[in-house]
């Protein structure tokens, strides 16, 4: 029944063109509302006072004007006006044209007092279709070279020249474009040799196994740095990853959706040459030597895109939740593989400080417990105090799968890769 008529909703908006495509509409009071086809539902509050109640009959004209369909109203005694006479507030929930939206809430200001309106979803909105990602772009302003001081290439302008173009490319990419290519006046060989020499006895059998694959097929370990387009196509063939290119470091909830779609954000700047072997903010580096060896992991990959798809909707608190759970296991994960701990967080894998610190005995070890784990605080600037141990891929994915289910949402989501969207399921 209902669980039906939604999705025959989501096809219906997947299936209609261009102008009526689906997204949130922006109302001058400055609030995003839900758009459904073409129409929205608002919650207004108004207020009138006793010699406006009359008012009363002109709003309701509005409503008529405007096609409004009413969902709900109701009214109570307000606050007194200046000459002590009750004014009675209202609340009325109703469905109009998106396109009215403004003009609608305009007219009743001219009516009636103290008009107010809130959206009807609760909702946060998330993207629905893969070109939704476009829209996903909140960037965090952290670890700028422009603007920090303490950034190792804050007083380089070479470095910050070329990373102003390379931001630029992000922030002009449409998914679906070719992923741009960027050439590289620096070699990163050295550091990758490097690390190299430690993988074998600390990097997961698996990050082994794709990087050898990554060497023989994408020039890894060659002189050049690879390039995004030729490594997306890559992961698209082992695991149906893709890539995009990301200015920086993005909001945790924009960054998060990405992954239910199979899609990582990947930043194609290069950390500064003067700080190598650990840096806080993601670079080429870390994408190619820290992420994209385990995003051709099949276990991986599924809990990964499972993070995504529990992100999607959620409260700011659960997104905050979900974001911790990714570090300490994306970013900062440590397996056990026949008897000894072996590392397979993206952060550790491209940084040579870290790593070694890790799995040496200084820092603290817990077992991977998505309820534990999800509220350790943790910091972004230096090395982790503590670090999280999961039994297996299977183990931790099982356990975040539990994890999820206890998240409150009021519908359910489901990736269909045949259409690249998120099919939403009522559960009312
Ligand atoms: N943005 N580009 C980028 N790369 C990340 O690894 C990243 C991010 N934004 C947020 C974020 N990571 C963390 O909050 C994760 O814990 C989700
Ligand atoms: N510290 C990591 C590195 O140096 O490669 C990057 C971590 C990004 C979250
Ligand atoms: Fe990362």
């Amino acid at each position: 029944g209902r669980k039906q008529s939604l999705i025959e909703d989501a096809r219906r908006e997947r299936s209609s063109g261009p102008c009526s495509s689906p997204g949130p509409s922006r109302c001058g009071d400055g609030f995003v509302f839900e758009e459904r086809d073409g129409r929205v539902t608002v919650n207004i509050l108004f207020a009138l006072s006793n010699e406006k109640n009359v008012g009363f009959f002109k709003t309701g004209k509005i409503f008529e004007t405007f096609e409004a369909k009413l969902l709900h109203v109701e009214s109570r005694p307000g606050k007194r006006s200046k000459n002590s006479t009750t004014e009675l507030d209202f609340f009325m929930r109703c469905e109009v044209h998106s396109s009215d939206l403004d003009i609608f809430i305009n007219s009743l200001k001219r009516v009636a007092d103290d008009v107010r309106t809130v959206p009807e979803e609760k909702v946060p909105w998330f993207p629905r279709q893969i070109k939704d990602l476009d829209r996903c772009n909140l960037l965090i302003t952290k670890f700028d070279p422009d603007m920090d001081e303490e950034h190792p290439g804050f007083s380089d302008p070479e470095y910050r020249k070329r990373r102003a173009f390379i931001t630029e490319l992000a922030f002009n990419y449409k998914q679906g474009d070719p992923l741009p290519i960027v050439e590289y006046t620096q070699s990163y060989i050295s550091y990758m040799m490097t690390l190299r020499s430690i993988y074998p006895s600390l990097a997961c059998r698996q990050f082994l196994d794709a990087l050898q694959q990554l060497e023989r097929e994408c020039g890894y370990g060659e002189e050049k740095i690879p390039q995004l387009r030729e490594v997306s196509a890559f992961l698209k063939g082992k695991t149906g990853f893709q890539l995009r290119p990301v200015a920086g470091l993005l909001s945790a909830r924009d960054f998060l959706a990405s992954l239910a779609f199979r899609v990582f954000q990947c930043t194609q700047y290069i950390r500064h040459s003067s700080a190598p072997m650990h840096s806080p903010e993601p670079d080429c580096c870390h994408e190619l030597l820290g992420h994209i060896p385990m995003l051709a992991d099949k276990e991986f990959a599924q809990f990964s895109q499972e993070i995504g798809l529990a992100s999607l909707g959620a409260s700011d608190e659960d997104i905050e939740k979900l974001s911790t759970l990714y570090w300490f296991t994306v970013e900062f994960g440590l397996c056990k593989q026949n008897g000894t701990v072996k590392a397979y967080g993206a952060g550790l894998l491209s940084s040579y400080g870290e790593l070694v610190y890790a799995l040496s005995n200084e820092p603290e070890y817990k077992p991977f417990n998505p309820e534990e784990t999800a509220v350790q605080p943790y910091q972004d600037q230096a090395y982790q105090p503590v670090y999280f141990v999961s039994e297996s891929f299977e183990d931790a994915k099982i356990k975040l799968r539990r994890y999820s289910a206890t998240i409150k949402r009021p519908f359910s989501v489901r990736y269909d890769p045949y259409t690249c969207s998120i099919e939403v399921l009522d559960q009312s």
